[in-house]
């Protein structure tokens, strides 16, 4: 009985002080695609941010000396940019604390608009068109390195190392895709490689046989595709089929765990190369090594490509709240902008003053025993 009147009081006392509660919750919003043919990425996007959201808890979090629990909200932006910027809205209506997301760039771009007219800082763990973080937004950060660094260096690997001589490129018409394909063949060109054929297919089509027929008619020795990993697969895997031997490259979005398994005996070792927009050295692969055993212990499923990078934004986001002793935007955004030497799972991070990762590192990889090798780490 005494117990039961106990209760009682502090679920009363808890009613009548309902605002001085809700300020001890702090929301961080999740946005990324955990339905659709990338749902694989999106979920192990949103994994991340559970991750450091129950560490973050259970650790205790102090912010301008009171207790605060972590809250996500996550959203599914379903790879499409008007889900996209509707989601938005409902994070900023729902007066969220901050946002990492979206994870792709044709969803992050326009809501990235959203976020800015409300305020809230927003951290992108892997949308790489530059467009994100030059719109003059003091809200938008990116925490990997962008289309410029990924297709230009890529770009300089397939002339100056794969020595290719017929170099195909198709994009998948996205934001990315498209900004990805266009940088590598800017790079391709600089470098003296010959383009023999542009192509472009869409981020839903399963059926490529009428481009690679062209691209096999132009007898290209690569293949460069700007896309994400669920159309890379097919499109390997119909390669094989109509017997094209090309090297295939693409950049962060083919680079997953998925890939390996989608394109399964379509390829050979090293005939596919790509590069995720991040990368850990020396020290810093420990860390990374730890974290993935962790989330694979969490989630009973290997790191795809960005959980790490997800990870970092939200326990980035929370740190910046503690040392401006604050949850408001307004107040721990000018501490989120200062970031320098940021200790992540992910590298250093420190911010270039348009909210691009400093010093960004990439990875280079192939597909090489059934599994995504690292072939080096470039800055
Ligand atoms: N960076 C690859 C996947 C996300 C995006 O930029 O669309």
């Amino acid at each position: 009985m005494l117990l039961k009147l106990k209760v009682t009081a502090a679920a009363a006392i808890a009613l009548s002080t309902g605002f001085a509660m809700a300020q001890e919750v702090v929301t961080i919003g999740h946005v990324g695609p955990t339905s659709g043919a990338i749902a694989h990425l999106g979920k192990d996007n949103e994994n991340g941010a559970v991750l450091a959201i129950e560490e973050l808890n259970a650790a205790g979090v102090m912010i301008g000396g009171k207790k605060v629990t972590i809250k996500l909200m996550a959203e599914d932006d379903a790879a499409d940019p008007k889900q996209g910027t509707s989601v938005a809205q409902k994070l900023a209506d729902a007066k969220i604390n901050g946002v990492v997301g979206h994870l792709n760039s044709g969803t992050t771009i326009p809501a990235s608009r959203i976020y800015n007219e409300a305020g809230i800082p927003q951290v992108s763990p892997s949308a790489t068109n530059p467009k994100y973080t030059r719109q003059g937004f003091g809200t938008a950060f990116r925490l990997v390195a962008d289309d410029t660094q990924l297709g230009g260096t890529l770009g300089r690997y397939a002339v100056s190392t794969l020595k290719g001589k017929a170099i195909a490129v198709i994009d998948d018409r996205t934001a990315y895709g498209q900004g990805v394909a266009e940088e590598f063949s800017k790079a391709v060109t600089a470098a003296g490689g010959k383009l023999v054929a542009k192509e472009f297919t869409n981020d839903k089509a399963t059926d490529f046989n009428s481009i690679l027929t062209t691209i096999k008619g132009k007898k290209a020795d690569v293949v460069f595709f700007g896309g994400m990993d669920a159309v890379a697969g097919p499109m390997l895997r119909q390669m094989k089929s109509l017997g094209i031997n090309a090297k295939f490259m693409g950049g962060d979005g083919i680079c997953s765990t998925e890939l390996v398994k989608l394109a399964g005996d379509a390829v050979t070792d090293n005939q596919v190369f790509c590069a995720e927009a991040g990368g850990v050295e020396g020290q810093g692969k420990a860390g990374m090594e730890a974290f993935k055993a962790k989330f694979k212990t969490r989630f009973k499923s290997d790191v795809q490509v960005y959980a790490p990078y997800v990870y970092d934004g939200v326990k980035l986001m929370v740190a910046s709240m503690v040392k401006a002793g604050s949850s408001d935007p307004a107040k721990y955004l000018p501490v989120l902008a200062a970031t320098k030497d940021y200790a992540g799972v992910t590298g250093p991070i420190t911010f270039d003053n348009k909210g691009d990762i400093k010093n960004g590192a990439l990875t280079l990889k192939s597909i090489k025993g059934g599994k995504l090798e690292t072939l080096a780490v470039i800055r």
